[in-house]
Protein backbone atom coordinates (compact mmCIF):
# COMPACT_ATOMS: atom_id res chain seq x y z
CA UNK A 1 0.00 0.00 0.00
CA UNK A 2 1.51 3.22 -0.54
CA UNK A 3 1.89 6.37 1.41
CA UNK A 4 0.25 9.00 -0.91
CA UNK A 5 -2.99 6.84 -0.98
CA UNK A 6 -2.76 6.43 2.62
CA UNK A 7 -1.92 10.58 2.67
CA UNK A 8 -4.93 11.08 0.55
CA UNK A 9 -7.24 8.75 2.49
CA UNK A 10 -6.52 10.69 5.46
CA UNK A 11 -7.24 13.82 4.32
CA UNK A 12 -10.55 12.84 2.99
CA UNK A 13 -11.67 11.46 6.42
CA UNK A 14 -10.47 14.65 7.94
CA UNK A 15 -12.51 16.87 6.00
CA UNK A 16 -15.61 14.66 6.29
CA UNK A 17 -18.71 16.24 7.56
CA UNK A 18 -20.24 12.88 8.38
CA UNK A 19 -18.36 9.23 7.96
CA UNK A 20 -19.90 5.67 8.26
CA UNK A 21 -17.34 3.48 9.37
CA UNK A 22 -18.60 -0.05 8.31
CA UNK A 23 -16.26 -3.46 9.90
CA UNK A 24 -16.17 -6.86 9.55
CA UNK A 25 -13.83 -9.66 11.11
CA UNK A 26 -11.00 -8.68 9.98
CA UNK A 27 -11.24 -5.59 12.13
CA UNK A 28 -11.12 -8.30 15.31
CA UNK A 29 -8.49 -10.60 13.59
CA UNK A 30 -5.35 -9.21 15.28
CA UNK A 31 -7.26 -9.53 18.51
CA UNK A 32 -7.11 -13.35 17.97
CA UNK A 33 -10.71 -13.75 16.82
CA UNK A 34 -10.63 -16.01 13.90
CA UNK A 35 -12.59 -13.99 11.08
CA UNK A 36 -15.59 -15.76 9.62
CA UNK A 37 -14.25 -17.49 6.78
CA UNK A 38 -11.10 -18.64 8.50
CA UNK A 39 -11.48 -22.23 8.36
CA UNK A 40 -13.66 -23.55 11.40
CA UNK A 41 -11.84 -26.21 13.71
CA UNK A 42 -12.45 -29.13 16.38
CA UNK A 43 -16.04 -30.39 15.97
CA UNK A 44 -16.83 -27.81 13.48
CA UNK A 45 -14.44 -28.38 11.16
CA UNK A 46 -16.74 -30.60 8.76
CA UNK A 47 -19.17 -26.94 8.53
CA UNK A 48 -18.85 -24.06 6.67
CA UNK A 49 -19.86 -21.20 8.77
CA UNK A 50 -22.63 -20.08 6.37
CA UNK A 51 -24.13 -24.13 6.80
CA UNK A 52 -24.02 -23.53 10.63
CA UNK A 53 -25.26 -19.86 11.05
CA UNK A 54 -28.99 -20.92 10.19
CA UNK A 55 -32.09 -21.98 11.86
CA UNK A 56 -32.43 -25.19 10.04
CA UNK A 57 -28.59 -26.25 11.07
CA UNK A 58 -29.83 -24.97 15.10
CA UNK A 59 -32.61 -27.54 14.77
CA UNK A 60 -30.94 -30.28 13.33
CA UNK A 61 -28.14 -30.04 15.83
CA UNK A 62 -28.69 -28.05 18.46
CA UNK A 63 -25.74 -29.04 21.03
CA UNK A 64 -23.57 -28.67 18.04
CA UNK A 65 -24.25 -25.19 17.30
CA UNK A 66 -24.91 -24.06 20.75
CA UNK A 67 -21.62 -25.30 21.69
CA UNK A 68 -19.92 -23.69 18.73
CA UNK A 69 -21.56 -20.15 20.36
CA UNK A 70 -20.43 -21.16 23.81
CA UNK A 71 -16.85 -21.38 22.56
CA UNK A 72 -17.17 -18.27 20.74
CA UNK A 73 -18.21 -16.67 23.23
CA UNK A 74 -15.58 -18.41 25.82
CA UNK A 75 -12.52 -17.30 22.87
CA UNK A 76 -14.13 -13.52 23.02
CA UNK A 77 -13.98 -12.98 26.66
CA UNK A 78 -10.40 -14.36 26.57
CA UNK A 79 -9.12 -11.38 24.11
CA UNK A 80 -8.88 -7.49 23.62
CA UNK A 81 -9.67 -5.27 21.40
CA UNK A 82 -6.61 -4.24 18.87
CA UNK A 83 -5.10 -0.88 17.89
CA UNK A 84 -7.84 -0.72 15.40
CA UNK A 85 -10.93 -1.14 17.35
CA UNK A 86 -9.18 1.69 19.96
CA UNK A 87 -8.10 3.91 16.80
CA UNK A 88 -11.76 3.77 16.04
CA UNK A 89 -13.46 4.68 19.27
CA UNK A 90 -10.71 7.51 19.74
CA UNK A 91 -11.66 8.99 16.40
CA UNK A 92 -15.17 9.00 16.82
CA UNK A 93 -15.19 10.37 20.70
CA UNK A 94 -12.94 13.33 18.91
CA UNK A 95 -15.47 13.90 16.49
CA UNK A 96 -19.09 14.18 18.44
CA UNK A 97 -21.95 13.54 15.45
CA UNK A 98 -20.03 13.33 12.92
CA UNK A 99 -19.20 9.18 13.12
CA UNK A 100 -21.60 6.74 12.73
CA UNK A 101 -20.14 3.10 13.49
CA UNK A 102 -22.25 -0.25 11.87
CA UNK A 103 -20.33 -3.32 12.06
CA UNK A 104 -21.69 -6.91 10.95
CA UNK A 105 -19.42 -8.35 14.05
CA UNK A 106 -20.86 -10.23 16.80
CA UNK A 107 -18.00 -9.58 19.31
CA UNK A 108 -18.54 -6.42 20.82
CA UNK A 109 -15.01 -5.67 20.84
CA UNK A 110 -15.54 -2.00 19.50
CA UNK A 111 -17.78 -1.50 22.71
CA UNK A 112 -15.06 -2.82 24.88
CA UNK A 113 -12.55 -0.24 22.66
CA UNK A 114 -15.03 2.67 24.05
CA UNK A 115 -17.39 2.92 20.73
CA UNK A 116 -20.49 4.32 21.88
CA UNK A 117 -23.87 3.63 19.44
CA UNK A 118 -22.40 0.80 17.72
CA UNK A 119 -25.25 -0.40 15.56
CA UNK A 120 -24.66 -3.89 15.11
CA UNK A 121 -26.30 -5.21 12.08
CA UNK A 122 -25.66 -8.90 13.02
CA UNK A 123 -26.84 -9.08 16.64
CA UNK A 124 -23.96 -9.95 19.83
CA UNK A 125 -22.82 -13.09 20.82
CA UNK A 126 -23.12 -12.06 24.48
CA UNK A 127 -27.33 -11.81 23.78
CA UNK A 128 -29.65 -14.84 23.80
CA UNK A 129 -33.23 -14.87 22.66
CA UNK A 130 -35.74 -17.71 22.46
CA UNK A 131 -36.68 -19.71 18.63
CA UNK A 132 -40.19 -18.85 18.50
CA UNK A 133 -41.00 -18.79 21.73
CA UNK A 134 -44.46 -18.41 23.61
CA UNK A 135 -43.36 -14.79 25.50
CA UNK A 136 -42.74 -16.49 29.06
CA UNK A 137 -40.09 -18.42 27.98
CA UNK A 138 -37.56 -16.43 30.03
CA UNK A 139 -40.00 -17.34 33.15
CA UNK A 140 -40.06 -21.16 32.60
CA UNK A 141 -36.54 -21.36 31.42
CA UNK A 142 -34.49 -24.80 32.01
CA UNK A 143 -30.82 -24.77 31.81
CA UNK A 144 -31.16 -28.86 32.71
CA UNK A 145 -31.62 -29.27 28.83
CA UNK A 146 -29.03 -28.65 26.46
CA UNK A 147 -29.70 -25.98 25.06
CA UNK A 148 -31.47 -24.13 27.78
CA UNK A 149 -35.06 -24.56 26.81
CA UNK A 150 -38.52 -23.30 27.76
CA UNK A 151 -40.26 -25.72 30.23
CA UNK A 152 -43.93 -24.33 29.04
CA UNK A 153 -43.14 -24.32 25.13
CA UNK A 154 -40.62 -26.29 24.32
CA UNK A 155 -38.83 -23.57 22.91
CA UNK A 156 -35.24 -23.64 22.64
CA UNK A 157 -32.68 -20.66 23.83
CA UNK A 158 -30.75 -19.24 20.75
CA UNK A 159 -28.19 -16.48 20.36
CA UNK A 160 -29.68 -13.47 19.84
CA UNK A 161 -27.58 -12.90 16.50
CA UNK A 162 -28.66 -12.89 12.96
CA UNK A 163 -28.59 -16.46 11.29
CA UNK A 164 -28.13 -16.47 7.43
CA UNK A 165 -32.14 -16.36 5.76
CA UNK A 166 -33.17 -14.28 8.51
CA UNK A 167 -33.97 -10.22 8.20
CA UNK A 168 -31.70 -7.88 9.47
CA UNK A 169 -32.96 -5.69 12.81
CA UNK A 170 -35.25 -3.40 11.01
CA UNK A 171 -33.87 -0.30 12.85
CA UNK A 172 -30.63 -1.46 12.85
CA UNK A 173 -30.37 -1.33 9.42
CA UNK A 174 -32.38 1.48 8.38
CA UNK A 175 -29.85 3.95 10.32
CA UNK A 176 -27.29 1.83 9.08
CA UNK A 177 -28.58 2.59 5.39
CA UNK A 178 -29.45 6.54 5.89
CA UNK A 179 -25.76 6.89 7.28
CA UNK A 180 -24.52 5.40 4.20
CA UNK A 181 -27.19 8.01 2.29
CA UNK A 182 -25.37 11.15 4.21
CA UNK A 183 -22.07 10.23 4.27
CA UNK A 184 -19.38 11.86 2.74
CA UNK A 185 -16.99 9.55 3.42
CA UNK A 186 -17.51 5.35 3.72
CA UNK A 187 -14.76 3.74 5.44
CA UNK A 188 -14.50 0.00 5.19
CA UNK A 189 -12.52 -1.65 7.38
CA UNK A 190 -11.74 -5.87 7.28
CA UNK A 191 -14.78 -7.14 5.45
CA UNK A 192 -15.01 -9.49 2.31
CA UNK A 193 -17.90 -7.77 1.37
CA UNK A 194 -19.69 -10.98 0.68
CA UNK A 195 -22.28 -11.18 3.21
CA UNK A 196 -25.75 -8.66 2.31
CA UNK A 197 -27.21 -6.96 3.30
CA UNK A 198 -24.37 -5.25 4.81
CA UNK A 199 -21.65 -5.58 1.89
CA UNK A 200 -24.54 -3.07 -0.01
CA UNK A 201 -23.86 -0.66 2.07
CA UNK A 202 -20.67 1.04 0.74
CA UNK A 203 -21.94 1.42 -2.88
CA UNK A 204 -25.63 2.42 -1.23
CA UNK A 205 -22.70 5.47 -0.10
CA UNK A 206 -20.99 5.70 -3.76
CA UNK A 207 -24.04 6.13 -5.17
CA UNK A 208 -25.03 9.14 -3.17
CA UNK A 209 -21.57 10.75 -3.56
CA UNK A 210 -19.66 9.71 -0.97
CA UNK A 211 -15.50 8.53 -1.40
CA UNK A 212 -15.55 5.08 -0.40
CA UNK A 213 -12.00 3.86 1.73
CA UNK A 214 -10.64 0.05 1.78
CA UNK A 215 -8.41 -1.37 4.42
CA UNK A 216 -8.20 -4.93 4.48
CA UNK A 217 -4.65 -7.24 4.49
CA UNK A 218 -6.23 -9.14 1.15
CA UNK A 219 -8.53 -7.98 -2.09
CA UNK A 220 -11.91 -7.75 -1.54
CA UNK A 221 -15.42 -7.66 -3.24
CA UNK A 222 -15.51 -3.99 -2.37
CA UNK A 223 -11.87 -2.43 -3.99
CA UNK A 224 -13.92 -1.92 -7.62
CA UNK A 225 -15.90 0.37 -4.88
CA UNK A 226 -13.27 1.98 -3.21
CA UNK A 227 -12.16 5.11 -4.17
CA UNK A 228 -8.67 4.30 -2.48
CA UNK A 229 -7.63 0.49 -1.28
CA UNK A 230 -5.24 0.39 2.09
CA UNK A 231 -4.03 -3.07 1.60
CA UNK A 232 -2.80 -3.68 5.15
CA UNK A 233 -3.80 -5.34 8.51
CA UNK A 234 -6.51 -2.37 9.88
CA UNK A 235 -4.30 -2.48 13.50
CA UNK A 236 -1.04 -1.36 11.31
CA UNK A 237 -3.33 0.80 9.35
CA UNK A 238 -5.72 2.72 11.38
CA UNK A 239 -3.69 4.32 14.01
CA UNK A 240 -2.14 5.93 11.19
CA UNK A 241 -5.13 7.05 9.37
CA UNK A 242 -6.74 8.01 12.18
CA UNK A 243 -4.40 9.32 14.33
CA UNK A 244 -6.15 12.41 16.42
C1 LIG B 1 -31.06 -11.25 4.85
C2 LIG B 1 -24.00 -13.64 12.59
C3 LIG B 1 -33.30 -11.14 4.05
C4 LIG B 1 -23.96 -15.12 12.77
C5 LIG B 1 -23.66 -13.28 10.20
C6 LIG B 1 -28.16 -10.51 -1.76
C7 LIG B 1 -27.22 -11.10 -2.58
C8 LIG B 1 -26.66 -12.35 -2.26
C9 LIG B 1 -27.07 -13.03 -1.09
C10 LIG B 1 -28.01 -12.43 -0.30
C11 LIG B 1 -28.55 -11.19 -0.62
N1 LIG B 1 -29.43 -10.86 0.38
C12 LIG B 1 -29.47 -11.86 1.28
C13 LIG B 1 -28.61 -12.83 0.89
C14 LIG B 1 -28.38 -14.08 1.60
C15 LIG B 1 -27.33 -13.92 2.71
C16 LIG B 1 -25.96 -13.65 2.14
O1 LIG B 1 -25.53 -12.50 2.05
N2 LIG B 1 -25.27 -14.71 1.80
C17 LIG B 1 -23.93 -14.59 1.29
C18 LIG B 1 -23.05 -15.64 1.93
C19 LIG B 1 -23.96 -14.70 -0.21
N3 LIG B 1 -27.70 -12.86 3.62
C20 LIG B 1 -28.55 -13.13 4.64
O2 LIG B 1 -29.07 -14.22 4.80
C21 LIG B 1 -28.86 -11.99 5.58
N4 LIG B 1 -30.30 -11.90 5.75
O3 LIG B 1 -30.63 -10.69 3.90
O4 LIG B 1 -32.43 -11.32 5.14
C22 LIG B 1 -33.42 -12.49 3.40
C23 LIG B 1 -34.17 -13.46 4.04
C24 LIG B 1 -34.31 -14.72 3.43
C25 LIG B 1 -33.66 -14.99 2.21
C26 LIG B 1 -32.88 -14.01 1.60
C27 LIG B 1 -32.75 -12.76 2.19
C28 LIG B 1 -28.27 -12.28 6.95
C29 LIG B 1 -26.76 -12.19 6.91
C30 LIG B 1 -26.20 -12.22 8.34
C31 LIG B 1 -25.56 -13.56 8.62
N5 LIG B 1 -24.92 -13.56 9.96
N6 LIG B 1 -23.17 -13.26 11.44
C32 LIG B 1 -22.65 -15.60 13.34
O5 LIG B 1 -21.70 -14.80 13.47
O6 LIG B 1 -22.58 -16.81 13.68
S1 LIG B 1 -22.68 -12.85 8.91
C33 LIG B 1 -21.05 -13.21 9.22
O7 LIG B 1 -20.38 -12.83 8.02
C34 LIG B 1 -20.35 -12.41 10.31
O8 LIG B 1 -21.16 -11.48 10.97
C35 LIG B 1 -19.28 -11.64 9.51
O9 LIG B 1 -18.96 -10.43 10.06
C36 LIG B 1 -20.02 -11.49 8.25
C37 LIG B 1 -19.37 -10.96 7.03
O10 LIG B 1 -18.17 -11.57 6.88
P1 LIG B 1 -16.88 -10.62 7.15
O11 LIG B 1 -17.10 -9.80 8.35
O12 LIG B 1 -16.56 -9.92 5.90
O13 LIG B 1 -15.85 -11.71 7.52
P2 LIG B 1 -15.07 -12.58 6.49
O14 LIG B 1 -14.44 -13.66 7.27
O15 LIG B 1 -15.92 -12.89 5.31
O16 LIG B 1 -13.95 -11.61 5.91
C38 LIG B 1 -12.96 -11.10 6.78
C39 LIG B 1 -12.20 -10.08 5.98
O17 LIG B 1 -11.23 -9.50 6.82
C40 LIG B 1 -11.47 -10.67 4.79
O18 LIG B 1 -11.68 -9.84 3.65
C41 LIG B 1 -10.01 -10.62 5.21
O19 LIG B 1 -9.14 -10.38 4.12
C42 LIG B 1 -10.00 -9.44 6.13
N7 LIG B 1 -8.96 -9.43 7.15
C43 LIG B 1 -8.46 -10.50 7.83
N8 LIG B 1 -7.53 -10.06 8.71
C44 LIG B 1 -7.46 -8.70 8.59
C45 LIG B 1 -8.37 -8.30 7.59
N9 LIG B 1 -8.54 -7.02 7.22
C46 LIG B 1 -7.78 -6.09 7.86
N10 LIG B 1 -6.89 -6.39 8.84
C47 LIG B 1 -6.71 -7.68 9.22
N11 LIG B 1 -5.81 -7.98 10.19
Amino acid sequence: MDASTESLARQWLQAARHMLILTGAGVSAESGVPTFRDALTGLWARFNPEDLATEAAYRDHPGLVWDWYEMRRDMVRAVAPNPAHLAIAQWAAARPDKVTLVTQNVDGLHQQAGSEHVIELHGNLFRNSWLHGCGRCEAHRSDVTHPPSCTACGALLRPAVVWFGEDLPRVALYRAQHAAETADVCLVVGTSGLVYPAAGLPGRAKAAGARVIVVNSQPSALDATADAVLQAPAGECLPRLLAL
